[in-house]
């Protein structure tokens, strides 16, 4: 084999394009650089705490490590740029010997064109590259990207949702933005769709989108991407459990979501996810198995 070919050729970006091509299921482990307001660790310490998370969530069996610098919670406040690029490029940058393709989580077109340049394989953007130059960002770049749908904005968007067929128009918005990206030159095998769970939904739009998530991927034709990790949704599926008490709620979801085709899973807890997942692949393999016979 030749240098610079096999299966560790090329840049993060294409890696990760040529793994999404593949049938199992990838682990995204969620990186959070915002700061809490509660330390007031400094920058340095700040990087040092998320390297070493980073860290523990390859050890842990991540396939993709999602940077997030702009908080997108339900009422989070918006960041400057300058803010966000201090907070991701560099991030970006120091992670990338860990040889785990990264993802970045933002809506910024300034942001995407310096985290691809920085080495970064996706950028997962929330508002699915309908900011200002994000669609050019990101077909200037090689990176993968994730198209999320959201109804509304964070600050207000769980206030009043309303969908008359959420499966039917979730998947309608996403086809829509896939047609956008594929306009723009953004090759189709580097997209990956979102139903957005939790962004302007209840718990019955969550469900639904759930329940009907296998019929979402085959009509999008693209590798579904799902985030309910830790998400209010399964807080309340088990009577308003607190934060540290969803992580096997949160697995059943990734378990239900991944028997319905979603691809890749966004996740806090990677390890418990990545076994979960592993036991749903395993049977996977065995129908196919069973059915080619
Ligand atoms: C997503 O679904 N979600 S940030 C509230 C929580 C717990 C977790 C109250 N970025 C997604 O993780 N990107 C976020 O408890 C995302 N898909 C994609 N592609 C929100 C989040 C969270 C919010």
């Amino acid at each position: 084999m030749a240098v610079g070919e096999g299966v560790d050729a090329g840049t993060p970006a294409a890696r990760l394009v040529a793994r999404l091509r593949g049938r199992s299921p990838l682990v995204m482990g969620v990186l959070n650089v915002t700061p809490d307001s509660f330390s007031d660790g400094g920058r340095f310490i700040e990087a040092e705490a998320a390297r070493t998370r980073a860290r523990a969530m390859v050890e842990e069996g991540a396939d993709i490590i999602d940077v997030g610098g702009e908080s997108t919670r339900p009422g989070a406040d918006w960041v400057d740029v300058q803010t966000e690029r201090e907070r991701v490029i560099p991030l970006v940058e120091a992670l990338q010997p860990l040889g785990c393709p990264i993802s970045v989580d933002t809506t910024k077109a300034e942001i995407m064109a310096e985290a691809a340049a920085a080495g970064a394989a996706m950028i997962n953007d929330v508002r699915a590259l309908r900011g200002e130059g994000a669609a050019a960002a990101v077909a200037a770049s090689e990176v993968a990207v994730c198209l999320m749908h959201m109804q509304g904005e964070p600050r207000t968007m769980q206030r009043h949702p309303y969908y008359v067929d959420v499966v039917g128009e979730v998947g309608d918005f996403l086809a829509e933005r896939v047609g956008v990206c594929e306009q723009h030159g953004i090759a189709a095998e580097r997209i990956v769709v979102d139903p957005g769970f939790g962004f302007g939904k209840t718990l019955t739009h969550n469900l639904e989108l759930l329940a009907g998530l296998e019929g979402l991927a085959e009509r999008l034709g693209k590798p579904v991407l799902v985030g309910m990790s830790r998400k209010r949704m399964i807080g309340t599926i088990l009577g308003d459990a607190p934060l540290d008490r969803r992580l096997y709620g949160s697995v059943a979801a990734a378990v239900i979501a991944v028997m319905q085709g979603a691809r890749i899973v966004r996740a806090h807890d990677v390890g418990a996810t990545r076994d979960a997942l592993a036991v749903v692949n395993a049977v996977d393999g065995a129908r196919s198995e069973r059915t080619a016979a």
